[in-house]
């Protein structure tokens, strides 16, 4: 398979020189990033920071509730979401961008396109967020090296028009490491140094409810590819998404509304730190940053319990 040969070229080659290479940032404990959706039709904050001062002064009060990163995107992954023009695109996310660069917070670009990308590292972005993992845009993996900035690739199998046609899988675990890989393998031979790289299972991209949770039980796992001998950081975006409401269901089956789903993500948030994830992506920083600082304490004493 050309994605095997691809893996088995990535585990022999040498690493390069970082050189230039901003690598992904260590933390003591797991990061807390800060979702900043320009979008009218996120699915659970569309329309809310549409505007861009309205988008800044979120981002400003993600990092004020101690969020370490600001993650801003312009174009909606929601299920059955329709792509939006590149120009509608960076029209969202560029002010917004600027603007949060220029208070001094650590800004990430959600992008599939290579050259909001590029425009937002010119904005003053400093990592590229792409759900994709590089599938959407074959410039992207270049954008990526040429910068040297930290680069989130996320398990992916197409556009969100037909979000659930390819969730099937027969070992999903599996599958979206061997596909991760890939994607890694693919990333590296256009020059992306693996130490720029985060992994993301993708929780809801081609994926039902059970296939999440089967992977969040599996997160250890997640970091380590096959064909590459480096453990890779994972960042988990669990934050309101469909399966948390599917699970909080009222007796009807009414799902929890997303703004409900809060303090569910709050406790993956701490499940996934003490599993030891590198970054949670959440949509209200406060909570969240409480249980990654309850982890961290809670890793440190099983270490100091066994020393
Ligand atoms: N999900 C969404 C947007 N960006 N980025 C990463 N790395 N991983 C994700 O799972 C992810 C993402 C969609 O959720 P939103 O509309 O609530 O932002």
């Amino acid at each position: 398979m050309a994605g095997e040969a691809q893996a088995d070229n990535a585990r022999r080659r040498p690493e390069p020189d970082l050189g230039q290479v901003a690598v992904v940032p260590g933390a003591p404990r797991c990061l807390v990033m800060g979702v900043v959706n320009v979008t009218p039709d996120s699915f659970s904050d569309g329309g809310n920071w549409l505007d861009p001062d309205a988008a800044t002064g979120h981002g400003l009060d993600l990092i004020r509730d101690g969020a370490d990163i600001v993650d801003v995107g312009g174009e909606s992954t929601r299920p059955g979401a329709q792509r939006v023009p590149i120009e509608g695109e960076l029209s969202r996310v560029l002010p917004v961008v600027t603007a949060l660069a220029a208070a001094g917070c650590y800004v990430s670009i959600d992008t599939m396109r290579a050259e909001v990308a590029r425009q937002a590292l010119r904005a003053g972005a400093r990592m590229i967020n792409d759900v994709s993992g590089g599938r959407a845009d074959p410039e992207m993996a270049r954008v990526v090296a040429t910068a040297g900035v930290p680069y989130i690739m996320t398990h992916w199998r197409g556009h969100s028009a037909d979000m659930y046609g390819p969730a099937t899988y027969d070992d999903v675990v599996a599958e979206v490491r061997a596909e991760l890989a890939e994607r890694v393998a693919a990333a590296m031979d256009s020059g992306v140094h693996p130490g720029q790289i985060v992994v993301d299972p993708g929780l809801g991209f081609a994926k039902l409810a059970d296939h999440n949770w089967t992977l969040l039980a599996a997160l250890d796992r997640i970091g380590c590819l096959p064909g590459h001998d480096r453990r890779f950081p994972v960042l988990v975006a669990a934050s309101r998404k469909r399966f948390l409401g599917r699970l909080l269901a009222a007796p009807d089956g009414e799902l929890r509304p997303f703004l409900g789903s809060d303090d569910a993500t709050i406790a993956v948030t701490a499940l996934a730190a003490a599993a030891g994830a590198w970054c949670v992506r959440v949509h209200a920083a406060a909570g969240n940053v409480d249980a990654v600082r309850v982890a961290q304490r809670w890793r440190e004493a099983s270490a100091e319990a066994v020393r």
